[in-house]
């Protein structure tokens, strides 16, 4: 059958399963809305500002594991992405972006909104393509899915000239494409660092993992006496939660987990210690230290987990599992690593590993996290307190969504994730202005489950236009703005680094954001005190509409626990530490 390369594109989306797309149209992606305007089968979003849209693909893609989709017209559309691409490149999060661009002659000629948008991206995507002939476009946009979701995630961008949308090709639908050898190629193109510090390719194939690889971690893990495990991002993405929870139970261990990480191993249990790193707990840092075995499964071993690498878990062998070579030996040295899906990796561990036990070092961690619990103070609104609250008034049952900064880190402290796919924010790029668009790619994936922004006040006001988009999709979400009129992780650093000169971190210029809100369909309310947060609260969560709350707070309150940037995480401090120095 012929049909346009604009009919292409919205029927290899069908091809995919995508219900939702999150977009903004233009000159040059008119056709390819003009064919979607054909398909009431497929939802599209309009969002305020196309970051907005590359954010939403982002928060559906993480809510629900599946590819998240935005559009975007030439040039500034297309540019005004980039962001949200990046966003998603540094969390490994799959997203298809597809952007159109001028007419194939006119291309390379500065043309009125050409941009070279695959250029751009080069560095930020896991691939890209631009489409010249229509011929390729149904095989592109097929291949683009498939490099997105398979092996380590990420985002791919398909550029599309906008005569091939307008050019007639014949098309077969073809229902969800399994991946080909040829994606399987760009998979491989990878280098590990080997210990001596020069390169070697390796060629991946996710799921054939070395027998070899397995037996070495067996053996480091009957070794051990002091094992610790530490979770990331990976083993969400590799669904293997369950599979983690028997490794766990089985070897008898305590768990920490990396901000990406929260969810896949149960908060609630008492063998899980919170966070580690930066703004992580005392038991997770003083444990790690101190452990014999760090087993880091799907993490990738960032600068703010790691504080100094030289200093890193010195008493341990380290053990990794990891889908992508190109982690082993990156950030740090590891004594041992099994390559491929954490998932498979797990289920054969689990297969050939007997169940010990440590009780010892397990009551030495409990004294840990007894002796060093987070603590906030017993009265007024403070972060710790509006999460904490929030966590109950939800039973734990909410997709939690931040932006960057105090907010994020208290929302990751204080309320506890028992399931992955729960907790979404941009770890890798810490992009502020992320959360409020990813909550509404999760409300509108996650119907029935509340969604909950939580922003600080500088977040809240660089993306604010979307609340309009969550009114006119009447999406239940809450916003919460925890606003210390400041931009107060920047200021904590100021405080704590710069002798108090809070160079350009004030906010307190009035503005109104509760009327913000309403002026653009939400419900909203201010509060100062836990009696009206309690009130406002069981408002939102009863209300059909997007619910903003602005709860005021002090601006001098900080995140603690802490380690210095570059110090040892043995060396994690909080305030009482500092009063105690004086
Ligand atoms: C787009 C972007 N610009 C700048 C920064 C640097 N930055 C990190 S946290 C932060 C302050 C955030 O302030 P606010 O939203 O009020 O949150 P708070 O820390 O007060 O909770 C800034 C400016 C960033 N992460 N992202």
């Amino acid at each position: 059958m012929k049909v346009t390369g604009a009919e292409v594109v919205i029927q290899c989306l069908k091809e995919q399963g995508v219900d939702t797309i999150f977009g903004y149209p233009g000159g040059a992606i008119l056709n390819v809305y003009d064919a979607l305007y054909k398909h009431e089968e497929i939802h599209h979003v309009l969002t305020s500002h196309e970051q907005g849209a590359a954010h939403a693909a982002d928060g559906y893609a993480r809510a629900t594991g599946k590819v998240g989709v935005c559009f975007a017209t030439s040039g500034p559309g297309a540019t005004n992405l980039v962001t949200g691409i990046a966003t998603a490149y540094m969390d490994s999060i799959p997203v298809v972006a597809i952007t159109c661009n001028v007419n194939v002659p006119l291309l390379g000629k500065d043309s009125f909104q050409e941009i070279d948008i695959t250029g751009i991206t080069m560095p930020i995507t896991k691939h890209n393509f631009i489409v010249k002939d229509v011929k390729n476009l149904a095989t592109t946009i097929r291949r683009a899915f498939s490099i997105a979701k398979t092996g380590r995630p990420g985002p791919v961008l398909v550029d599309i000239a906008k005569d091939v949308t307008g050019a007639e090709v014949d098309y077969d639908f073809i229902p969800q494409k399994k991946t080909t050898k040829k994606d399987n190629d760009i998979l491989s193109r990878v280098h590990r660092v080997k210990s001596d510090g020069t390169k070697e390719e390796i060629k991946i194939e996710s799921t054939v993992i070395s027998n070899r690889e397995l037996e070495d971690a067996i053996k480091l893990i009957k070794a051990a006496d002091k094992p610790f495990v530490f979770v990331g991002g990976g083993a969400i993405l590799a669904d293997a939660d369950k599979e983690l929870a028997e490794f766990v139970e089985k070897i008898d261990a305590p768990v920490c987990d990396s901000l990406m990480g929260k969810g896949a191993y149960d908060g609630t249990k008492e063998n899980y210690t919170g966070m580690l790193g930066m703004h992580g707990t005392k038991a997770s840092n003083l444990g790690v230290s101190e452990c014999d075995l760090l087993i880091a499964i799907g993490v990738r071993f960032s600068d703010r987990v790691m504080g100094n690498p030289k200093k890193f878990a010195q008493n341990a062998k380290i053990l990794q599992f990891d889908i992508d070579p190109a982690e082993i030996n990156k950030n740090i040295k590891v004594d041992s690593a099994v390559i491929g899906d954490v998932k498979v990796i797990l289920q054969e561990i689990n297969k050939k590993l007997d169940t010990h036990q440590h009780n010892e070092w397990i009551k030495h961690i409990e004294e840990y996290k007894e002796k060093f619990p987070l603590s906030y103070p017993k009265v007024g609104l403070s972060g710790p307190y509006l999460v904490e609250k929030l966590y109950e008034k939800t039973k734990g049952e909410a997709i939690i969504v931040t932006e960057v900064g105090q907010h994020q880190m208290w929302a990751a402290q204080y309320y506890k994730y028992k399931k992955p796919h729960t907790f979404l924010s941009s770890g890798g790029l810490g992009t502020m202005g992320y959360g409020l668009g990813a909550s509404i790619g999760a409300q509108t994936a996650k119907k029935d489950t509340q969604v909950v922004n939580i922003a600080g006040d500088g977040c809240f006001r660089m993306n604010m236009n979307e609340i309009a988009t969550a009114s006119r999709e009447k999406l239940p979400l809450i916003q919460i703005i925890v606003n210390n009129h400041v931009l107060g992780m920047v200021r904590q650093w100021q405080t704590l680094f710069y002798e108090k000169r809070y160079s350009a971190t004030v906010l307190d210029d009035g503005v109104d954001y509760v009327a913000i809100a309403k002026a653009m369909g939400a419900e909203a309310s201010r509060v100062t005190t836990r009696e009206e947060y309690e009130k406002a609260l069981d408002e939102a969560l009863k209300s059909k509409k997007p619910y903003v709350i602005d709860c005021i707070i002090n601006s001098d309150d900080k995140v603690w626990p802490m380690v210095a940037p570059g110090a040892p995480i043995s060396e994690v401090f909080d305030e009482s530490d500092i009063k105690n120095s004086k």
